[in-house]
């Protein structure tokens, strides 16, 4: 029987490995279905509740198993749709392939129905690699290179393959002018540093007195050397949001997130340092860094592209993070004067006292950081944790302690809702065997999580571990935006851009099949958590939780607290609740014991 363009398609895709194509129909793919149909669903097509999920679940695949993520979709409106989770993928460095069909050649140049300029739509968000396929000798040469493009540059890629070709028979390229043969697999470097910027980056970390290290996810390969180095030069080490799972927070020395979401030992580790190294971190925030004068600084990054900008650096180093640290180890002296580090490990002790006490405070009923605090003592060993954008983000980043192989992400760089339920799922067709456990708000519930969840509801059979838990933060408010206007801009609450409808998300889970656990008091939470994490199917909890706990930003500048409280003035509905609440938490550095006890 001749083979089809789409049958060969889903031939190679095999032959990189691909176990999964996570995507959703439509006529512009129908040939590559019928070759699903064909090959006995391998890959295994899984489908969505809507295109932008199957980019967020290659996305969270990618992030969650380190290999390429597959997305599929329609022409027109299918492809569109990817396109958010696509970008997600490019701006936190990921690699996913998107294959989109298109219009037949025929009716190309027609404004025929769904015909839209994809090469001209997807030339920013996969500007390393996008090519449409006009014949079938293209096919393994425009493949291949999609998936070795996305690894090496970490990014997504994109093929536009027209409705008719998908149904030619395939022929391989030719020995002959103009025909491209190809090939499978590619082996990427361990990029090694330059020998003289090493002896010069030795230099400026030997003169150093107080070095404070940042990593990001570029050096989630490198605990051993990042925690060698941070001994020998007497460091503390802080964690830009991707890298949160790159070292446990069950080491003494790092201080946790850096940033808006992030922990006051950072702040104060940064302010206070002389010098700083940067490993594998293309965090954006500036301000968090030390003063522009304060501190010489080194940079080691993987990829030329991202070193040497945020921070006046005095010595740009590419090369891959374990590599690089230790080809530097036996370059550095071991720094005797160890009060800086003991300074750092006694803050970073305060800090989590300081967080248990915050996170036990009395609430409107449930203080939303109780379910993260509650839940971190019993993350699984092996747990997969997204959290979505929103107020959930900041509890994810200051309240959960990882340590060994657990895994977190988010979007860290676009920051869009909608990523923590697909996200999680992903990683369960990566790990079906680890638990997974989403961290989202009620407003990203009601824009996609609610839907996907019956995703999770057809696959969770497949999984070896059913466990997928997704935590509702249920305040019926748009919260982090809400605080983002107080704070940043002074205004009260708009309650009718910012107040959400009342649903209940655990009777939802319950009516398509999962288990639903509603939870209105605080010494429900860890009992909750108890329940889900041993539950023989996936989990919806779904936590009556407080809207007016204040994320209070690390260092809380005078301007900050000002802004909420001239927002109080101006009549915010919501006012009393902010005060008390926010009144009680930041009295909580201030006990005995406390920061300043
Ligand atoms: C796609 C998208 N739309 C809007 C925003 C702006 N935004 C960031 S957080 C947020 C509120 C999220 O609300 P919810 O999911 O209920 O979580 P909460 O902050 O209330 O815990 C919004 C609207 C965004 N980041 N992404």
């Amino acid at each position: 029987m001749s083979q089809s363009v789409g049958d060969y398609l889903l031939q190679r895709l095999r032959a990189w490995g691909v176990e999964h194509v996570f995507g959703y129909p439509g006529d512009g793919i129908n040939g590559i279905l019928a070759a699903f149909g064909h090959a006995d669903n391998q890959p295994a097509f899984i489908q969505s509740r809507h295109e932008e999920m199957s980019a967020f679940e290659a996305v969270g695949y990618a992030k969650f198993t380190g290999r390429v993520g597959v997305c599929m979709a329609t022409s027109g409106p299918g492809a569109i749709h990817l396109l958010n989770g696509l970008y997600d993928a490019k701006l936190d460095h990921v690699p996913v392939v998107a294959i989109v069909g298109q219009t037949e050649r025929s009716a190309m140049g027609g404004e025929y129905q769904q015909e839209v300029d994809l090469l001209a739509l997807f030339k920013d968000v996969a500007h390393h690699f996008v090519h449409v396929l006009n014949v079938p000798q293209q096919m393994p040469n425009l493949l291949d290179r999609a998936m070795r493009i996305a690894m090496a540059e970490r990014a997504p890629t994109c093929i536009i393959i027209p409705s008719d070709v998908q149904e030619l028979d395939y022929e391989p390229p030719g020995h002959v002018f103009k025909q491209v043969p190809s090939s499978l697999g590619v082996y990427l470097p361990q990029v090694a540093p330059d020998e003289e910027g090493l002896r010069r980056a030795a230099e400026v970390l030997n003169a150093g007195e107080k070095v404070a290290i940042l990593i990001g996810q570029g050096a989630r390969g490198a605990r051993a050397e990042v925690v060698e180095v941070a001994d020998a030069l007497g460091a503390g080490v802080a964690k830009a949001l991707l890298g949160k799972d790159a070292l446990g927070d069950d080491v003494p020395f790092v201080t946790g997130s850096i940033g808006l979401l992030g922990t006051r030992p950072s702040y104060e580790m940064m302010m206070d340092c002389d010098t700083l190294l940067t490993v594998g971190s293309n965090f954006p925030y500036t301000q968090f860094m030390p003063p522009l004068e304060q501190a010489r600084a080194v940079q080691i990054d993987i990829d030329g592209k991202y070193v040497g900008m945020r921070y006046p650096y005095e010595v740009n180093l590419v090369g891959d993070a374990a590599t690089t640290l230790r080809a530097l180890l036996p370059l550095l002296h071991r720094k005797d004067d160890r009060s800086w580090r003991e300074k750092i490990e006694a803050d970073v002790n305060r800090w989590w006292e300081v967080m248990e006490r915050r996170a036990l405070t009395d609430a409107d009923l449930v203080n939303p950081m109780r379910i993260f605090h509650e839940l971190s003592s019993r993350l699984p060993a092996n747990v997969m944790v997204s959290s979505d954008s929103g107020s959930a983000a900041n509890w994810y980043a200051r309240h959960l302690r990882f340590s060994g192989d657990m895994r977190g992400s988010l979007s860290g760089n676009l920051a869009t809702m909608g990523p923590g339920v697909p996200y999680a799922i992903g990683a369960k067709f990566g790990h079906p065997d680890r638990p997974a456990i989403a961290l989202v708000g009620d407003g990203a519930m009601q824009m996609n999580g609610l839907a996907e969840l019956i995703t999770v509801a057809a696959y969770y059979p497949q999984w070896s571990d059913p466990r997928l838990v997704v935590a509702v933060l249920h305040n019926n408010d748009l919260n982090q935006v809400t605080w983002e206007m107080r704070a940043m801009a002074g205004e009260p609450k708009f309650a009718e851009s910012q107040n959400l409808p009342d649903i209940s998300y655990a009777g939802f889970a319950r009516s398509i099949g999962l288990e639903g656990i509603e939870v209105d008091k605080p010494e429900d939470v860890g009992p909750a958590w108890d329940r889900a994490l041993a539950a023989d199917r996936p989990t919806v909890i779904d936590v009556r939780c407080d809207p007016n706990v204040p994320p209070i930003p690390p260092h809380a500048t005078f301007d900050q607290i000002k802004g909420a409280a001239e927002s109080l003035v101006k009549g915010d509905e919501d006012a009393w609740g902010v005060v008390k609440t926010g009144l009680k938490q930041k009295v909580q550095e201030f006990l005995p014991g406390g920061k300043d006890g």
